[in-house]
């Protein structure tokens, strides 16, 4: 028996939907636990459809190891292209000093859909593929043992945001990486106390030689006597009190000389927020947080007061056997790519990355423009409310994620969406005004690859573009595409009269393939092709960015226009090796060298 999603929600409700409310990332210290779950679960892929009425959600049997966190594609030697729905279990036992403690379950990214239940009961559900989601699940533990079920549902669908479907690739994304699915990061059973602190919010203001840090703080049941705030670091300490009962409160923390944050000299503070009843602290967070400012000013984006200009790369959430799966030493081995080739920021191409990348970001000091999963965006009437349903819990979940991270410059509300029109517009505008409601301190923004109007960008606060003159565009004619690239470049700045970044160019290029004269896929043709852009967009003072499509190659669906399902843009191959545009590119960006 095959059941779509839409049949199945009348057989069981979710009565928890997760929405994007406020989320630390679970942390251990003195008065918070936490389990990671990473390891190997059991799993089955659920051709038919028939997990719900066999009530595999109370425990299933024939499952097969699957590692968690990875992508469960390229696990195994079939059934590649599945995308769902597929059943994980695993056993959890709590320690018993959590008792008293209120237990979450948090997960870093499932994608599509995820159902959770634990010793059967429903707990909740989450939809969209890259942001994290927890539920409350102190009452649901038996202290001799418990069985989690999680059943993800990855399949494409027109409803869906990406929104799918269509005869062109083989499975059919209407995007280009592959639909990967599965438990992509970490699982985490943490504990927290009964009077805990639940969000934390800092914006920072420069005045001369001064900065002030403004926080406010969001507490579960407001007993506490004292909140105290402690800002450590550079050798100073910065302290406040406040004597509230309430369930939030705001502070501001002066701080002379402070050390500013940049690319150059990424400086962070610790900044420990504690509640106290009396002397005894009850609960206590720390998180790295930067002082700087960002704005826009005329044709330059103003970092501290200072112009910046971005130079970087799209990049995914990629690699061999682990799809999308997080692996901390691809991450580690990313960031020291791109500082050995000089860039210093990068776009979150095409939805938030994991949690680890951000805070590496902030310590390494790369700029990020942030984007939600939101790429080839249609506005057909039938989806268009639920895709801005959608599109505004993903915006609210990211801002509420990643509100701190001084790397974070830009909100990115789509990738490429389909067409412009006032619908689009209308669209754009809500997310807009939602973004700016939630975090008025950061610059939004949208990338299109139309021709020159797009209504997005008469709100929006930087102007970023995907242009592939020289490739799908003048294939093979670098110079005539390039002709025709300033032309259009200098009318959309004479029409919004905003700075642009470039924010995707590239040429697929296949590592060891030759030519002179230099001929498409072949690395000459790709040095060339970056090298002539770059020269052309120096040329531009209100050009403010210029990011390489792509940092690596990565997989996709297949269809004609990707050789082996892979997209070949990368200036490094899939596991790492760099092409000759690397080492271009490393000439034309290290500054020291
Ligand atoms: C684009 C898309 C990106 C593709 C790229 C390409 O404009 O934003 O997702 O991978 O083009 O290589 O075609």
């Amino acid at each position: 028996m095959i059941l779509n999603f839409s049949i199945l929600k009348y057989f069981f409700k979710f009565y928890n939907i997760f929405y994007g409310d406020f989320i630390l990332y679970p942390k251990r210290n003195l008065y918070r636990q936490y389990i990671e779950l990473s390891d190997f679960w059991d799993f089955r892929f659920d051709y038919s459809n028939i997990g719900i009425y066999e009530k595999w959600n109370e425990g299933f049997d024939g499952g097969v190891p699957i590692a968690v966190p990875a992508s469960w594609n390229e696990q195994f030697a079939e059934d590649r292209d599945f995308l769902g729905p597929s059943w994980y279990q695993v056993k959890i036992e709590v320690p018993s000093a959590w008792r008293n403690q209120k237990i979450f379950l948090w997960f870093g990214s499932v994608n599509y859909l995820a159902n959770i239940w634990i010793n059967g009961e429903n707990i909740g559900a989450h939809e969209g593929g890259h942001l994290p989601f927890e539920f409350d699940i102190s009452d649901k533990l038996n202290r001799e043992g418990n069985i989690l079920v999680v059943r993800v549902d990855g399949t494409l669908s027109p409803d869906r945001v990406p929104p799918s479907g269509g005869p062109f690739v083989y499975p059919s994304a209407n995007f280009d990486f592959f639909p990967y699915c599965g438990i992509h990061r970490p699982v985490i059973l943490y504990s927290v106390p009964s009077n805990y602190i639940k969000d934390i919010t800092v914006i920072t203001e420069i005045f001369d030689s001064r900065a002030k840090v403004h926080v406010k703080v969001d507490i579960e049941k407001g007993i506490q006597d004292e909140i105290s705030f402690k800002l450590e670091g550079h050798g100073e300490v910065f302290e406040t009190k406040e004597l509230k009962n309430i369930d939030h409160i705001d502070s501001i923390l002066n701080v002379e000389n402070p050390k500013l944050w940049s690319p150059d000299t990424p400086n962070l503070y610790e900044l420990t927020i504690s509640l106290l009843k009396g002397k005894i602290i009850s609960d206590s967070y720390t998180i790295s947080i930067g002082i700087r400012t960002i704005e826009v000013k005329g044709n330059q984006i103003l970092l501290n007061g200072e112009p910046l200009y971005l130079t970087g790369f799209g990049r995914h959430e990629d690699f061999p056997i682990v799809g999308r799966g997080y692996i901390p030493a691809v991450i580690i081995k990313d960031y020291s790519l791109m500082k050995w080739v000089g860039a210093n920021s990068f776009r979150t191409s095409h939805y938030p990355y994991s949690d680890q990348m951000m805070d590496l970001a902030d310590r390494l000091g790369f700029l990020v423009i942030d984007e939600i999963p939101a790429v080839g965006l249609t506005f057909d009437k039938e989806h268009l409310n639920h895709h801005l349903e959608l599109c505004s819990q993903y915006l609210k979940e990211l801002i509420s994620r990643d509100k701190n991270h001084p790397s974070v410059i830009a909100w990115s509300l789509a990738n490429e969406p389909s067409k412009t029109s006032s619908r689009s517009k209308d669209f754009f505008r809500s997310l807009y005004e939602q973004a700016k409601n939630l975090d008025p301190s950061r610059l939004v923004t949208l990338v299109n690859m139309h021709g020159v109007k797009d209504w997005a960008f008469e709100f929006c606060d930087i102007v970023c573009l995907n242009r592939y003159y020289g490739w799908y565009l003048n294939p093979g004619e670098i110079d005539k595409g390039l002709e025709y690239l300033s032309i259009g470049l200098d009318k959309i700045h004479k029409m919004y009269k905003k700075p642009i970044i470039l924010s995707e160019f590239g040429a697929d290029t296949i590592p060891g393939a030759h030519a002179q004269p230099p001929e498409m896929f072949s690395e000459e043709y790709q040095v060339e092709f970056l090298s002539k852009h770059i020269e052309l967009l120096n040329t531009k003072d209100y050009i403010v960015g210029a990011h390489v499509w792509n940092l690596c190659d990565f997989k996709t669906a297949q269809g004609i226009r990707r050789m082996g399902g892979f997209n070949y843009k990368g200036v490094f191959t899939r596991d790492r090796r760099p092409k000759m545009a690397a080492h271009f590119l490393r000439k034309l960006w290290r500054k020291d060298l």
